[in-house]
């Protein structure tokens, strides 16, 4: 699961992936994205290990990219690097845009208050207008073979026709997140990665009064209820809202892990930054964990909502969804009432199921292959 920060420069993306990232990153300017992928932590895989002392212990985990922020300029080189930009960002599966809700003097800022619902509407009408010219620059095109005659194909047209469903809804200022298409057509625009049908989560980063009481007040409440209603009406997916102290929390992630509780205890932090930002991109992608059990591992996998028990196979090993012949699943809940995998299928817990059989988060999986 690959999940791209977006924002404007200096909105505090890479504070931000400090706070949640394992290893951190220097702050300044940097030309390209910092990737990383982050353990998700999940008590249920600790109970896991305790229970089958396995010889590898391996936790999902989410890549991060960390890019430079959008070029704000509207001069055509400043244009040219933003295209660029975007055209790298639209192989991710998932977005959280960063908002600044700090005011600084320290970085070259339209405006020193920050004003998070403006740079928002800023960001969510540069990402529709991408996808817009995308989606016109490929109608264009279509025409243009249709009208010469060549490579008339039913394909053409219909390509035609589901762009420029996209591109109507597009103009008028609608998302496509909730555009309904059948798989074909689903088929059909999956290669253009438009954003508007992507999910997004949105990130307000700066100091909680809270937790904090020397914030400057005219740069705050940076509390949860800032968020609230953030995005509201907006033409993208904005399927999560989260409040971060992302330069505290990023002092924290620096200390030694023994130093962090009584520090998070200090500032009222209830769970730590890389935490919540898991769950908050969990519940807003829609991402479930099933895991996988044994002496040689114990391992989380990440599958979203509504993914079948082939595809669980397929993140695996391709080896076992071309092959798979039927999965054994239980529940997480079911193996720690019954104490062991022995009692799980003593009870009748264990249940044998087909390619389609939709996994669900805590189910604990084995594949059956014939490869
Ligand atoms: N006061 C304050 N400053 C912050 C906060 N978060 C980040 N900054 C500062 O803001 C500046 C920009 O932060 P970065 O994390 O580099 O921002 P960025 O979005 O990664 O910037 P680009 O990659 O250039 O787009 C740095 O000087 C940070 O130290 C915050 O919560 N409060
Ligand atoms: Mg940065």
């Amino acid at each position: 699961m690959r999940i791209a920060f977006l924002g404007l420069p200096g909105s505090g993306k890479t504070t931000v992936f400090n706070a949640v990232a394992e290893t951190p990153v220097e702050i300044g300017f940097h030309a390209e994205p910092h990737v990383q992928v982050v353990k998700v932590h999940d008590p249920r895989l600790d109970r896991l290990r305790d229970m089958f002392q396995p010889k590898k212990f391996t936790p999902a985990g989410l890549e991060l990219w960390d890019p430079p922020g959008l070029p704000a300029g509207a001069d055509e080189r400043d244009k040219e690097r933003r295209i660029r930009l975007l055209a790298t960002l639209r192989e991710a599966d998932a977005y959280v845009l960063v908002l600044r809700g700090f005011r600084t003097e320290g970085y070259a800022y339209e405006r020193e208050a920050p004003d998070p619902a403006a740079d928002l509407a800023r960001l969510v009408e540069e990402l529709v207008t991408a996808d817009f010219v995308v989606a016109d620059g490929r109608m264009t095109r279509l025409r243009e073979n249709l009208a010469r005659g060549v490579r008339t194909k039913d394909e053409d047209r219909l390509e035609l026709a589901v762009l420029e469903k996209c591109a109507q809804r597009l103009e008028k200022g609608h998302g496509l997140a909730d555009l309904e298409l059948d798989e074909a057509d689903e088929k059909r625009i999956r290669g253009f990665q438009f954003f508007a049908r992507k999910p997004f989560l949105v990130l307000v980063n700066g100091p909680d009064p809270v937790a904090d009481p020397v914030a400057d007040p005219v740069a705050g409440p940076v509390a949860d209820d800032v968020t609230e209603g953030l995005g509201d009406g907006l033409p993208l997916a904005l399927r999560g809202r989260l409040a971060l102290d992302a330069q505290l929390e990023a002092e924290v992630a620096a200390m030694e892990p023994e130093e962090r509780p009584a520090f998070l205890e200090e500032f009222g932090i209830e769970e730590p930054a890389a935490e919540r930002f898991a769950h908050a991109v969990y519940r807003s992608v829609g991402l479930i964990s099933f895991f996988t059990v044994g002496e040689d591992e114990v391992r989380a996998w990440t599958l979203k909502e509504g993914q079948t028990a082939v595809a669980a196979a397929g993140k695996v090993h391709t080896d076992l969804a071309r092959g798979f012949v039927r999965a054994e699943v239980y529940a997480y809940d079911e193996l720690v009432e019954a104490g062991g995998e022995k009692e799980v299928k003593a009870r009748g817990f264990m249940r044998l199921e087909a390619k389609g059989y939709v996994v669900k988060d805590g189910e604990i999986v084995h594949i059956r292959s014939a490869t």
